[in-house]
């Protein structure tokens, strides 16, 4: 059996389950994936509830001698991911530097907590599925020159990552300007440089061949 599990979702269209994988794929561990319908039928999330304290996917399991460990959050899920697998024995996922650290999870606690009106008008759907025909509503046009200010003045020109390397703020940063990116929506060229360069991850290549394709 495999070390790790990671609960996921079948849509694949969960940010946070991209979030948790791409980590995974990072840190080259090996993993089961376990795929739940979204919303989670009340069964089963009665069990994810009572296993690991929120019932929602991303959940991490680790199977360790001394009892399994549950997580869920896709932060808190890339951080035991990085406290436990630990550089230099595995890739990195946070910066080594304190000051980029910090931005980083700042990045991310954001990126987790705000831009509600583009998330609406931009679901991930049309990122890892088909484009939205429609154009952006106001708010979302607001959401959208935030994200734009707020990633021109960390991201330097011509760079592929938010720090000299990559980081796993990366990838949060990418995929949300990627509901951009992907919709044909304006965005300035050296993010969209940065996005193309950081979606080129084999991490993300790993995630995107896991997609069911339907034909
Ligand atoms: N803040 C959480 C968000 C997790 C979350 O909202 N997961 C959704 C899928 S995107 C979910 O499991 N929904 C199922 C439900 O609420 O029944 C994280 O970062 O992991």
């Amino acid at each position: 059996m495999s070390e790790l599990t990671l609960y996921g979702e079948t849509g694949f269209v969960s940010p946070w389950v991209f979030h948790a994988m791409v980590a995974l794929e990072e840190k080259q561990l090996p993993y089961r994936l376990e795929l739940v319908p979204l919303p989670i039928p009340e069964a089963q999330k009665a069990m994810l509830r009572e296993k690991s304290v929120f019932g929602k996917v991303p959940i991490l399991v680790h199977h360790r001698p001394a009892g399994d460990v549950w997580i869920s959050e896709s932060l808190a899920i890339s951080e035991y991911l990085a406290e436990t697998f630990r550089t230099p024995k595995y890739p990195r996922l946070f910066p080594a530097d304190l000051a980029e650290r910090a931005r980083a999870r700042q990045l991310m606690s954001y990126l987790r907590t705000s831009l509600f009106a583009l998330r609406e008008d931009r679901p991930t759907s049309t990122v890892f599925g088909r484009p939205s025909i429609k154009p952006l509503t106001a708010k979302g046009q607001a959401d959208a020159a935030e994200l734009i200010r707020i990633a021109s003045r960390l991201i330097v020109p011509g760079a592929k990552s938010l720090f000299a390397e990559w980081c796993i703020a990366d990838v949060d940063l990418t995929l949300t300007l990627m509901r951009l990116v992907a919709n044909a929506d304006a965005v300035p060229q050296p993010l969209v440089d940065y996005v193309l360069a950081s979606w080129d991850r084999k991490s993300v290549h790993r995630y995107m061949a896991m997609i069911p394709t339907t034909h």
